[in-house]
Parts: C-alpha cells; structure tokens; sequence
C-alpha cells in the first residue's frame, strides 16, 4: 500500500484462535487500539481449518473453554468432545459475544514485518497489501499455521484427488464406496480413518509409529441428568492453572510402585474408565519420568489395546508386545472405536515401519512390498509444530536478523513468550511455554494476561521498548532441557522434540515444568518489574 495507506494502531494481533479472540478481547477492554488479522474467514483457529470427517477435540469440555462468565452462562455444550462443527459454533458465539468482527479483517495473510528502533514500532505487511504500524506485534498463529506434506517420489503424479486433512475441501467430497487412503496416524489419522472406514469402500491406514490412544468417553450433555454444572464453574476455572496440563486435574502424589499391583491396576482401571486424558495426564506422577513405570503403564494400554483387535499380527504393529516409545511422549489422542476397524475386511493396515513408501505414481501409491490403487490419498502428516507458524513469517528486529535465522540451530525465547532482538513482539502457544502440555484455552488466558500486563505496566511507565536479554534466553534454554532431561521426552522421537520435519534442531520444544510452575515463575518475573527484560524509553 501507499503511505497514506498505513494504518496506525498500538498492537497488531496475527491468528483468530483461542490465544487471538482473548487478546482482542482483553487489549480493547484495557483502551489499546488494537485490530486482528486472520488468514482464514472467521473465527476458530485450528478448528476453522480443520474440518475433516470426525475432527474433534480430545479435550474435554468444560476445560475447552474461556472462562468469561458471559460466555459460558448462556452457552449450551451438546457434547463432551465437541466435534469441528460445534467448535465453531462456539467461536461464533465468541465473536459475537465479544463483538470482536469490527475490529477482525479475515482473509489476510502477514508475510513480513520489521522493526523501527527510531520510532519503536514494527512495520507488517500482509500479501493482501495492508501495511499496519504497531507498537507491539502479537503473534497467536498457533502451534499448527504451517503444514507438513513429506516429499514422496512422485507426488505430482497422482491422478485421484490428494488432501492434507487442514485443508478438507469446503464442498465435501463423496467418499462412498471409494478407494481411500489415510498416511499418518496422529490424531488427525486417527480421527479420520474412523470415521472413513464407515463409508469407504477400501480404506489403508498408513502407520510408521503406534499411536497409543485412548479410549474417548463421550457424553451427550443435552440430557438433563448430564447437564453441566454451571454454578461450579467459576472455581473450577480458577483452579485450571493449579492443573499440571492446565485442566482440573493433577497427577497422583504418588509413584507407580508405591502401590500393590492390585492396587495399581486398580488405580489404571479407573483412570481408564474416565475416558479422557486421565490415564495420561492424571496418573502416577513418575510416569513421564521413570521408565520402569512408563513401562508399566504402556503394558496396560497395550493389552486393553490389544484385545480390541482380532489378528495377532495386525495387534502387534498397533499395540506391539514390546514397548515401542516411552508412552505419553509423543501426543496421545482419544478414539472411539479406531482399533476395531482393523477387524473389517475392507481396511487394511500398512506398516510404513517394514514397508516403507517408495513413491506415488498415477494410481496411488507403491510400498516396498506392493503397489495400492486409491481415487484418494489423505496425508494426515501434520505440521511443522510449534515454530513453523512463527517462523515462516519474515520477522525483522533491530539488527536485521530474522526469527527463521535466530532460531537456525533451535528455538530461543524467553518464558516461550518472547524473543531477543525482536522488541515488543510476544506470542502465545509457542516454543518452550507448557504449549502442547496445556489445554489451549488456559493458556491463551495465562499468557494473555501476562502479555497485556506487561503492555499496560509499559503504558504506566511511559515506556516504549521491551526486549528480552540474550541471557534470559540462554537461561531459559537451559531450563527447558534440563526438565526435557529430567523426563522421558528425549528417548521419544515425536513433534515434542521437533523430530517429524526433516532437518528441524532435535530439541524440547516445550515447557516441562507444568503450567503452576510456568505461571509462578510469569508471574514472578511481572511483579518484580519484568526481570531479564530490557524497558527503554
Ligand atoms: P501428527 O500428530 O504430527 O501426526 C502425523 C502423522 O504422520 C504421524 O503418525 C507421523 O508418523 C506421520 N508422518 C509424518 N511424516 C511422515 C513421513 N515422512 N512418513 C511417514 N509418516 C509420517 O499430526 P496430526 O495432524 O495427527 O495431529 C496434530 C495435533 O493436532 C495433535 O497432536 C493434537 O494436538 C491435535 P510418526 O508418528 O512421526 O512416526
């Protein structure tokens, strides 16, 4: 755009997730002139995009959920894992809620942004032509924003119709009686297959590693006798941030073998019964800990898991006699009847383990082992996590470096909200915060709340500038793979450690310590005047 042209505010927000709608939200009520903007054409973040058959959230409602009263008082839940359709719903009704469109442009993608010391102010330009001049830069572009499609041999080639699942075509395709294929087996593979394998006509599942999920225990919450409790939810919104994993439940006190094995079976039954993340989240407290005591907990879902499916040789690439990773290191997912459709004749299971892809030609795809025909291939092959959404923006600070080559050799930030050398720009959902370990919208509040108070203390002060030391960052570094350490993290191949992108630093990319701990250590950081930060005029 032209200079005239430039818009002028005091704080650009990128992504209209959880962590963007709060902060709109929140920056307005404090008097920031402040506007949003969303690559996609409403709200909902990860559940704007995704929108294939069977996307739901694996966490549980009430916890995924803000917890302004005037959200919740009037909003009914129909389910406990509220399918894609329902979560935006619910973004609409926050929306509106919050009136948060007038101030919203959609359809707007921010490909760069750079600093001006002189004016203290960072420039964006988005690829639809807007330039925004902003005291502060804040990114809540999520830990999915950018896609991961693994570069097989012949790609090109194919002829049938190729889909990465957060790009599920708006007019939904007719899948009946077709030949499917799912690559990947995250969540979204997961997901997928299942609800897949009710209408394809032959359906391959395409696994490299186990995915140890667990049961999903869906309620129907329309029904009067299992209506939420609304009056408990202020307290329990206020006790989110005492939850490890930022939900309403901590790990036991105790350790694995602390109990008789009655006991402990005992204990993995009921966890199991729950039918959410309990049986990972809320267990013994040394599980992501001891490998003995991960192993312990792995032997139980594998047998529970294997006694879902009726071939021995199709159990031992799902749910292998020998432990495979350390269980909970890699992102478990809930499902709702994904081992069963092994035992369908239509459905076969590829183990890209022994029979790896070699390319994709005109019809489908060959293996080492055979050649498979599909009129579709779904590569549920996920993201560059984490960093991905962040870096891929040409981001500028003072000294002309850019976020993609700060972070060259792994991520640097401090308190995984901010990054040295790049003022007034802070982010949520990012690298080394309890991201991924934390319900997202306790964090988007958590981290919201933080980067507002440190605006507003700014505002007070009559400062312009904030700017992390490279020693808060090299501190912070060294905080976050001493907890990875500490933990089975490291021993698991999986996005937690960046593993999944081809050439990606093999790092903790996440928080270990637990949302008390990081929402302490915050905390503390704020009311002793934003330690380990540079405040300049
Ligand atoms: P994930 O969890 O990253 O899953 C991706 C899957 O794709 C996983 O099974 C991968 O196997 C597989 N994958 C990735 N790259 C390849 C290559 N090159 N070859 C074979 N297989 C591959 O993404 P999702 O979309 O399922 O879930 C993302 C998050 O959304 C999820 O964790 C929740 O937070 C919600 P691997 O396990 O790496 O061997």
């Amino acid at each position: 755009g032209t200079a005239s042209s430039v818009q002028e505010l005091d704080a650009l927000i990128v992504g209209a997730g959880f962590g963007g709608a709060y902060q709109l939200w929140k920056l307005r009520n404090e008097g920031y002139n402040v506007k949003l903007v969303e690559t996609g054409t409403n709200y909902g973040g990860v559940w704007y995009w995704n929108r294939y058959p069977g996307a739901r959230v694996d966490s549980a409602i009430p916890h995924y959920e803000f917890s302004d009263p005037a959200l919740w008082k009037d909003w009914i839940w129909k389910q406990r894992f509220p399918g894609s359709a329902e979560l935006r719903a619910y973004f609409a009704h926050v929306a509106d809620t919050w009136d948060l469109r007038k101030d919203t442009k959609f359809n707007t993608f921010v490909e760069n942004a750079t600093w001006d010391d002189g004016e203290a102010r960072w420039t964006v330009k988005t690829r639809e032509g807007d330039t925004f001049s902003v005291r502060y830069l804040l990114l809540n572009t999520g830990f999915a924003a950018k896609r991961y499609i693994p570069e097989w041999k012949g790609i090109e080639k194919f002829q049938g119709t190729f889909i990465h699942p957060s790009y599920w075509p708006h007019e939904e395709p007719n899948l009946k009686g077709k030949k499917v294929a799912v690559i990947g087996t995250g969540s979204t593979g997961i997901q997928l297959a299942t609800d897949l394998s009710k209408v394809a006509g032959f359906l391959a599942v395409f696994q490299r590693t186990p995915n140890m999920s667990l049961p999903m225990k869906q309620i129907d919450y329309n029904l009067p006798e299992q209506a939420l409790p609304k009056p408990k939810y202020p307290d329990f919104f206020h006790h989110r941030t005492d939850s490890f994993s930022g939900f309403s439940f901590n790990f036991l006190p105790r350790s694995t073998f602390d109990d008789t094995p009655e006991k402990r079976s005992e204990t993995y039954e009921s966890l199991w019964a729950e039918g959410d993340f309990k049986f990972w989240l809320a267990t013994y407290y040394d599980m992501l800990f001891s490998e003995e005591a991960n192993r312990e907990a792995y032997n139980f879902w594998r047998d529970k898991t294997r006694a879902k499916i009726h071939d021995s040789k199709i159990a031992d690439i799902l749910a292998p006699m020998k432990q495979p990773h350390a269980f909970g290191c890699k992102r478990v997912s809930l499902e709702n009847g994904y081992f069963e459709i092994f035992n369908e004749p239509h459905v076969k299971l590829v183990d890209m383990r022994t029979t790896p892809i070699q390319e994709l030609s005109e019809t489908g795809i060959k293996t080492t082992e055979e050649e498979l025909e599909f009129d579709y291939i779904i590569c549920a092959t996920g993201y560059d996590a984490i960093t991905g959404g962040l870096a891929q923006i040409d981001i500028r600070g003072p000294s002309g470096e850019s976020l993609k080559e700060h972070w060259k050799d792994g991520a640097k930030t401090y308190l995984g909200m901010s990054v040295a050398g790049f003022p007034n720009m802070f982010f949520t959902y990012g690298p080394q915060a309890p991201t991924a370990f934390c319900n997202g919208p306790t964090c988007a509040e958590l981290q919201g709340n933080w980067i507002v108070g440190v605006m507003n203390h700014m505002r007070e002060k009559g400062l312009r500038k904030v700017d992390a030391e490279r020693e808060s960052e090299k501190k912070w570094k060294d905080e976050i793979w001493k907890l990875a350490n500490a933990s089975l993290l490291p021993s698991t191949k999986s996005w937690y450690m960046g593993d999944n992108i081809p050439g990606k630093p093999r790092e903790p990319l996440i928080y270990l310590g637990g949302v008390p701990t990081y929402y302490k250590t915050v905390n503390e950081c704020a009311a002793n005047g934003y330690t380990g930060f540079k405040l300049e005029k």
